[in-house]
């Protein structure tokens, strides 16, 4: 399903974001960045081991040894991704408290695009953050990741949006909290 949204596009698809060829791709991380499972491991994996090496040097010399807040977003090469950028934020853990996971998981989609558009990028594929290791129930999850990215493709020209969800199941509620967001628009 694809649709515009003030001259921008926004897109919904199945696949695997690693094989993205958008200008950049995001990284459901962690705040380690050091890798993980999921699509963390899947992206450090198709990357190559320079990808670790920046980030260790993100953790390092931007971030004074700590770890990537929840919600903050930082941006790396893609070395051998198709992507050329590759932006990782971290998304809340779900622990059940629907409007404190919802603001946390708003500032990932946020803080990712405005990201972007500050390294002039214009093409971006998110995955959906947090609805797997970090068990964001995919029916909410959906809806926060649908409202924050029309929210913002409102109030910006930036160009192309795509979820890249990994399963029939994910791509249903994705198109489902689409379609009665277009409804309420
Ligand atoms: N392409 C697109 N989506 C994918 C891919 C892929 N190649 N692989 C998995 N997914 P998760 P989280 C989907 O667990 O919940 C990691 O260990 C997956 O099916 O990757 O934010 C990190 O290091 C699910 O729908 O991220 C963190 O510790 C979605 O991506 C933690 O997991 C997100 O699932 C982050 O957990």
């Amino acid at each position: 399903m694809k649709i515009e949204i003030n001259g921008n596009s926004l897109e919904l698809m199945i696949g695997d974001i690693t094989k993205q060829s958008t200008e950049a791709i995001v990284n459901a991380a962690n705040g380690t960045l050091m890798g993980g499972g999921g699509v963390d491991g899947a992206i450090h994996q198709a990357a190559g081991s320079d990808l670790v090496e920046e980030c260790k040097k993100i953790r390092e010399e931007d971030l004074d040894g700590n770890y990537l807040r929840t919600g903050k977003a930082v941006i790396t090469k893609g070395y051998n991704l198709p992507a050329k950028f590759v932006i990782h934020t971290v998304g809340p853990v779900w622990d059940g408290n629907k409007q404190s996971a919802k603001e946390r998981l708003v500032h990932a989609y946020n803080n990712s695009l405005k990201l972007a558009m500050e390294n002039r990028i214009t093409s971006v594929s998110f995955p959906s953050i947090s609805t797997g290791v970090y068990r964001y129930p995919v029916q909410l999850a959906s809806v926060v990741a649908i409202n924050a990215i029309i929210d913002f493709l409102q109030n910006n020209t930036f160009g192309k949006v795509v979820l890249t969800l990994f399963s029939e199941k994910d791509y249903q509620a994705y198109e489902d909290a689409l379609k009665k967001k277009l409804s309420n628009l």
